[in-house]
């Protein structure tokens, strides 16, 4: 890859909770036009950042085709993806879009020699991981969008040592963020609480008070991305996915953070079916191997994240 300024970026799924924060990271580091955004839905939210936006459904290898050639693109953040709470519902779609969605970026890597992001997830765990899961603990999910994500790994790490296709990937915490709302998944209750509690001050949360699951706020989550993707290739020695250093706390101690700041904030816990994806993934991840090999660490602890989470609600 060669200067910053020569790069040409495609982002799929771009119109998601990690598109719209990465887009803007991107072009602010890139320039708006090294970058074409495309998602399945249509937008004309994108003008006004200056980023030009095609409607894209990953599926549509033609489509995707013609884009990467026009565009002589470089480097794909592929983001498109059903998440789990949504993979659930439909499994079909979600093994579709999840893991042929990915097959058709990686083949076309193969002839348009671009790099790839392709994101991974603490949803590749299932529960006989224990509390804390390591870089090589073993992959046992128990969801679809779990065993899409696995299957994404194993298909990264083929590529890129079959076929010399340089792809990159994290597997992130549940990303906490206010800008875009959560699409389908599990976590999406560390994001929701916020808004309760900024809006009505009352929120009724989808899994019990003790569930404690690792987390990121999205500042750190679109950091790593951009840090992984500018570390030496020679580097890394994890394709599918790095565990990231990540916060681990409790619904009860996110809600009760977010007390300290909004007195009068009342939270009641009603699990529902996600209970039991969130059962099934570890409390905490040791994302040792990423400090290791490119040098990340989180700058935001919970008490850091709370106060800006509120504060960029009742300001916006
Ligand atoms: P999101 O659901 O907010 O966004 C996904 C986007 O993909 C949506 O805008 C959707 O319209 C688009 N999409 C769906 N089907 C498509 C198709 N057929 N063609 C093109 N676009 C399509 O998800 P997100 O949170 O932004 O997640 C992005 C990636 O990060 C996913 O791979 C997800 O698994 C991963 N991830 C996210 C989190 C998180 O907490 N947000 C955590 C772990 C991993
Ligand atoms: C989800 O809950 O599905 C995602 C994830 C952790 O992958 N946020």
């Amino acid at each position: 890859m060669g200067e910053a300024s020569e790069r040409r970026i495609l982002v799929t799924g771009a119109l998601g909770q990690i598109g719209m924060e990465l887009l803007r990271a991107l072009s602010f580091k890139h320039g708006s036009n090294a970058i074409i955004a495309t998602d399945i839905r249509e937008t004309n939210d994108l003008e006004k950042m200056g980023i030009k936006f095609q409607k894209l459904d990953i599926l549509d290898l033609e489509g995707l085709e013609d884009i990467i050639k026009n565009f002589k693109i470089n480097e794909v953040y592929h983001l498109a993806a059903i998440l789990s709470a949504s993979g659930e519902k439909n499994p079909s779609l979600c093994w579709d879009i999840n893991v042929n969605g990915l097959l058709n970026v990686l083949e076309l890597s193969r002839k348009y020699k671009y790099r790839i992001f392709s994101p991974s997830s603490i949803a590749v765990f299932g529960s006989d991981v224990g509390k804390i899961a390591l870089q090589n603990s073993l992959l046992n999910p128990s969801t679809i969008y779990g065993i899409t994500k696995v299957t994404g790994e194993l298909m990264a790490e083929y590529y890129h040592s079959s076929h010399d296709v340089d792809i990159r990937g994290l597997r992130y915490p549940g990303l906490i963020s206010w800008e875009v709302m959560p699409g389908g998944g599990t976590t999406d209750y560390a994001v929701e609480i916020f808004h309760a509690a900024t809006s009505s001050k009352k929120y009724t949360c989808f899994v019990s008070e003790e569930t404690r699951l690792p987390m990121m706020y999205m500042k750190d989550a679109i950091r790593a991305t951009l840090e992984l993707m500018d570390a030496p290739s020679e580097k890394l020695t994890i394709r599918g996915g790095y565990n990231l250093p990540s916060l681990s706390f409790s619904a009860k101690e996110l809600s009760e953070k977010i007390k300290e700041e909004i007195l009068d904030f009342e939270c009641e816990y009603i699990p529902d079916h996600r209970q039991e994806y969130a059962n099934s993934w570890p409390d905490d991840v040791d994302g040792s191997m990423s400090e290791k090999e490119w040098g990340f660490s989180l700058e935001y602890d919970l008490d850091l994240m709370c106060k800006e989470m509120i504060s960029s609600l009742k300001n916006n």
